[in-house]
């Protein structure tokens, strides 16, 4: 009789569908697909979850923003995660949507449920509210008046609201987490939850009044309230397998592995720990917390024109070459930084040059040599057994580093085998060997053995590279799949049967030259347009009303042009310096894909004047130009008559 399979369950967050996908998001869910490939690999029945957060303030102001309800605007949206998902050839086995009735059931039962135990009760609350990012402040954080996250004004809110009895379970969790070192990872991280637990910790409010915040999972015991999205959100991790009892029952729970960015740490260890705790649940084995990722030194947004677009990126280089790159360049755990020059060198480097050049000169030899066919191999000699040794260590090695989620170190580890391969064949030097009879003999076993480490080599970038791996497998003649093959198929040298006849295809991972390499690179330093309606065929729909009030806070002034230049490595950005007035200030506009610099000086705009400073492309601007587009035309917002510089515009 067979074995039950050993069950492994991974997860991603399942991310807000206010925004459009970038490589942030690809980073968690690129992770989780290599843990789990890895995972069936191994024997293991995998469950990989993935998802769309769809209730809350933010999704419900996108939706608002574009003038379509809630329902209509999440479906449409959650579709390009999935679309991503594909493209990226994820395998996740669910994609779980918080809109969906089989989510929003089990939340509802896990309220009514906990309710019932009296683990959640109803108390009045008092705070300053931040609106856009939905969250109370007390008096002492609250910045002259504003949000200290993010410098917009707060408003003082009485309210009555649901509280969950989160504080009862502080000094269970900080026991937990203490006695259990590989529950939150990485040991930074676990410290600063440890950190976070010194403190007494309070009741959780998780519910929001529909007045307020219509679009939400309704309290089974009140109709008049929505339930807080994290609380709604964190639960799709079990809802997707059922009520908590079915939970129990199913496998899969505890959780192996919770991906997570840092950003939402806190949530996962602290919030969903204790919710667990009160459903009678055991918690995941393991939140692992990765890092955030920058693009050229500057934090990824829409404002500043950096958003790094996957599907951008797979055009450009490739599906492979992006997963690779993502884990390769950064120690899971850490931040990192993003630039279209280090993935160029990574592809260059370890792709064309060194694995790439591996599959080349092996085929060929064998193309040469033997007529394309892997041969019975001779004997083997001491230098053949130290290639042997090489793989079966590194077999071991990943193994015990995919434990620790140590993406970069399995891939450097898989890299110093293809190294040891690279030399293994220039110190037997094929080419002389096939000079002699005798040499011909010694030669069926250097490249049975150069084709038998790329198979290995092939089974190892699998999960990380799914495509290529299958690519090599079947360039070497393999009528098995790497699926089939399984991780036992490295375990011991020699599974590569002699007799398959070679299929050289074209390169894998051709190099980028540096014609192209520039031509990458100026393509990547011309930010991205400002975001635009959809479909341009469209007018945007009108924006939610405001208060005359809130239309004079922005200062709108005209101001005069008195020097505009390029800036360097931008296609779109333009420096200029404008005279209003009172002062002069530095602005960068991304005016230039409609005009000379020449043709500006001297012009008149209008400018927001009280706006943040912000840096784009490194250099600070000090407001902002107003000005229409029509697709890629822009036109400057201006007067029928010259006004002085300075002039307050109404
Ligand atoms: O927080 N670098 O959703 P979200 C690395 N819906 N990872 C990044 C990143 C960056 N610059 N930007 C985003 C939410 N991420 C909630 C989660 S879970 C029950 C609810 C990744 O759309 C990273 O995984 O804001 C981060 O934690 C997640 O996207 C946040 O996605």
């Amino acid at each position: 009789m067979n074995e039950p399979k050993k069950k492994f369950y991974v997860t991603t967050p399942i991310y807000y569908v206010n925004d459009v996908p970038h490589i942030g998001h690809a980073y968690t869910t690129i992770a989780a697909d290599v843990v789990s490939r890895y995972k069936r690999l191994d024997g293991y029945e995998v469950f990989f979850l993935t998802g769309t957060d769809e209730h809350g303030q933010k999704v419900h102001q996108a939706a608002q923003q574009n003038g379509v309800d809630p329902q209509t605007h999440v479906d449409k949206l959650h579709q390009r995660f999935k679309d991503l998902w594909v493209r990226l050839n994820i395998s996740n086995s669910d994609f779980i949507r918080t809109t969906e009735a089989r989510h929003t059931q089990v939340v509802q039962e896990i309220l009514q449920s906990l309710f019932d135990k009296k683990e959640i009760y109803k108390d009045s609350y008092e705070g300053w509210y931040c609106t856009p990012d939905e969250r109370f402040w007390t008096e002492k954080d609250v910045v002259n008046g504003n949000c200290p996250e993010c410098g917009r004004p707060v408003e003082k809110i009485k309210e009555y609201n649901y509280f969950f009895k989160m504080g009862q379970y502080g000094e269970w969790l900080a026991r937990h987490v203490r006695e259990n070192e590989s529950f939150i990872q990485p040991v930074s991280r676990r410290n600063e939850v440890l950190g976070f637990l010194d403190k007494p910790l309070g009741d959780l409010c998780i519910s929001r009044p529909k007045e307020r915040l219509p679009w939400g999972v309704s309290l089974p015991f009140d109709d008049d309230y929505v339930a807080y999205v994290w609380f709604d959100a964190l639960i799709n991790y079990i809802s997707v397998h059922g009520q908590p009892g079915q939970v129990r029952d199913c496998g899969f729970w505890p959780c192996d592995h919770h991906l997570v960015g840092k950003d939402i740490l806190t949530t996962h260890a602290v919030y969903w720990s204790c919710m667990l705790k009160a459903m009678d649940l055991p918690p995941p084995k393991n939140i692992f917390a990765h890092g955030w990722w920058t693009v050229n030194g500057q934090k990824m947004s829409k404002s500043l024109f950096n958003v790094v677009e996957p599907n951008l990126l797979a055009d450009q280089f490739g599906v492979d070459v992006i997963r690779y790159f993502l884990l390769r360049e950064v120690p899971f755990g850490l931040d990192g930084d993003f630039s279209h020059k280090a993935l160029i060198g990574r592809n260059n480097s370890d792709l064309a040059n060194n694995l790439g050049n591996l599959l080349n000169r092996t085929l060929n030899m064998v193309e040469k040599y033997q007529e394309g066919k892997i041969l019975e191999p001779s004997a083997s000699a001491p230098e053949d057994q130290a290639l042997a040794d090489k793989a079966s260590e590194t077999v071991q090695a990943v193994a015990a580093l995919y434990d620790q989620l140590a993406y970069n170190k399995i891939l450097a580890k898989i890299w110093e085998l293809v190294d040891q391969c690279n030399q293994y064949i220039n110190n037997m030097g094929p080419w002389n060997l096939a000079k002699s009879e005798e040499g011909q003999t010694r030669l069926t076993r250097v490249l049975y053995n150069s084709c038998e480490a790329l198979r290995v080599i092939a089974v190892l970038i699998y999960p990380f590279m799914p495509e290529s791996a299958e690519k090599i497998n079947q360039q070497l003649g393999a009528d098995f799949t790497i699926e089939e093959q399984g991780l036992r198929s490295i375990r011991e040298w020699g599974f590569l049967p002699a007799g398959l006849q070679t299929r050289p295809g074209p390169q894998l991972f051709p190099r980028i030259e540096e014609e192209e390499e520039k031509k990458i690179m100026e393509q990547a330093n011309a930010p991205s347009a400002p975001a635009q309606a959809e479909d341009e065929n469209k007018t945007e729909p009108v924006a939610e009303q405001i208060e005359f009030d809130d239309f004079t806070k922005v200062d709108l002034r005209t101001g005069k042009i008195l020097e505009a230049e390029k800036i360097k490595k931008s296609k779109k950005l333009i420096k200029l310096k404008v005279d209003i007035g009172c002062e002069t200030r530095q602005v960068v506009a991304g005016i230039a894909a409609g005009y000379e610099p020449e043709q500006l000086v001297g012009r008149t705009v209008i400018l927001v004047a009280n706006l943040k400073p912000a840096k784009l492309m490194g250099v600070e601007s000090q407001g902002m130009i107003l000005a229409g587009s029509e697709g890629d035309k822009i036109i400057l917002a201006g007067f029928d008559h010259e006004l002085n510089p300075g002039v307050r515009v109404k």
